[in-house]
């Protein structure tokens, strides 16, 4: 079989997978609404790698959305620190543990579910593609995506379906009825995103004179910029680095040479601020790619409120670091010491 069939397939037939997210919400829209109804002194998401830089994004949407106090963690550290993560119990109400994991299987978030549940620390609600693992079975409730599900180890189609069920969730929180019914149009924008920027995708992919990729987001898009930065590194062996936009003024940008990549997730309101950051980076060498609602190297055009299309930025990054692969002779589907699931004994 060709080097990377299985990750082109799970990149360019991801919209099926988004589909189904919307799908899985809907059907589980009372028992979500059931439990928002709780007032939690916290919403906290957790998950590892992929997952983890998932939650940092959905925790920032969640409390843009609904104005509840969010915040990511890697499940590890949960794991690890039980305790001291949900404030020793000192909160005066109990915590929403969002667990997020492609397999529902990784130890350190079984772990962690496993330790937060010792301490009676709140109900769980599972993000996973797996209905038959252990995240799905220790949950309260649990949103299985299994058109997510996927046979390459680096995540990418599992990781837009679960991002958008996180959206969906979310704005099912919020009590946002109307904004719910328009995520319905992602997945024909999806389509259209592969469509047209496939050659764009491939060409920068395929560019070897570009030796590192920084991805910068913020908000919300900062979990998506280390996404897209883990799945550099994961597909094409490249040194990248994710940062918040303002950040990278302060010392990363030393870094910057005329082989350098940086890759904007813009912003509607704070695009002012985060072109001038990509200006200077231009100034310096670097080859910029900007991607955006609209007047960017790749336009999304989706019409859609800013919290509701987060997933457009993924696509095309996705494709990217196949076609980086690719080329560098690697296998997208086998990353270099690495297996689709950590398992710890
Ligand atoms: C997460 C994970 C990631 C890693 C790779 C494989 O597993 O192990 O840490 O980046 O993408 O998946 P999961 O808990 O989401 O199944």
């Amino acid at each position: 079989m060709k080097q990377g069939t299985h990750t082109h397939t799970e990149i360019f037939s991801q919209t099926e997978a988004w589909a189904d997210a919307l799908d899985v919400v809907a059907g589980n829209r009372a028992a979500l609404e059931a439990l928002f109804q709780n007032e939690f002194s916290q919403v906290l998401f957790i998950g590892c790698g992929s997952t983890y830089y998932l939650s940092l994004s959905a925790a920032a949407l969640f409390q843009e959305i609904t104005s509840r106090f969010a915040r990511a963690l890697p499940a590890g550290e949960l794991w690890m620190e039980p305790q001291p993560s949900i404030l020793n119990g000192s909160l005066p109400r109990k915590t929403l543990l969002v667990a997020i994991s492609r397999s529902g299987s990784t130890t350190e978030t079984v772990r962690a579910v496993e330790a937060f549940k010792a301490l009676d620390g709140g109900p769980v609600l599972a993000l996973t593609n797996y209905p038959d693992q252990p995240l799905a079975e220790m949950a309260d409730l649990a949103l299985v995506i299994e058109k997510g599900q996927e046979l390459s180890v680096a995540q990418t189609r599992s990781f837009a379906s679960l991002f958008i069920a996180a959206t969906a969730m979310t704005l099912v929180a919020g009590k946002r009825q109307n904004q719910l019914d328009e995520l319905n149009r992602l997945p024909p924008l999806g389509e259209r995103l592969l469509r047209d920027y496939e050659p764009l995708a491939r060409q920068w992919g395929e560019n070897l004179e570009l030796d590192r990729f920084y991805f910068l987001g913020s908000g919300f898009r900062y979990g998506l910029a280390c996404e897209a930065n883990l799945k550099m590194k994961e597909m094409t062996l490249t040194h990248t680095e994710p940062f918040y936009f303002l950040e990278f003024r302060h010392g990363p940008k030393s870094m910057v040479t005329d082989t350098t990549a940086v890759v904007g997730l813009l912003s509607d309101a704070n695009r002012i601020h985060e072109q001038r950051v990509l200006d200077e980076m231009k100034d310096l060498g670097a080859k910029v790619l900007t991607l955006a609602e609209s007047d960017a190297s790749v336009s999304f055009h989706s019409g859609m409120p800013q919290a509701l299309r987060g997933v457009l930025y993924l696509p095309v990054l996705q494709a990217m670091a196949y076609y980086r692969s690719l080329i560098k002779g690697l296998n997208p589907d086998r990353p270099l010491n690495l297996s689709a699931v950590v398992v710890l004994d």
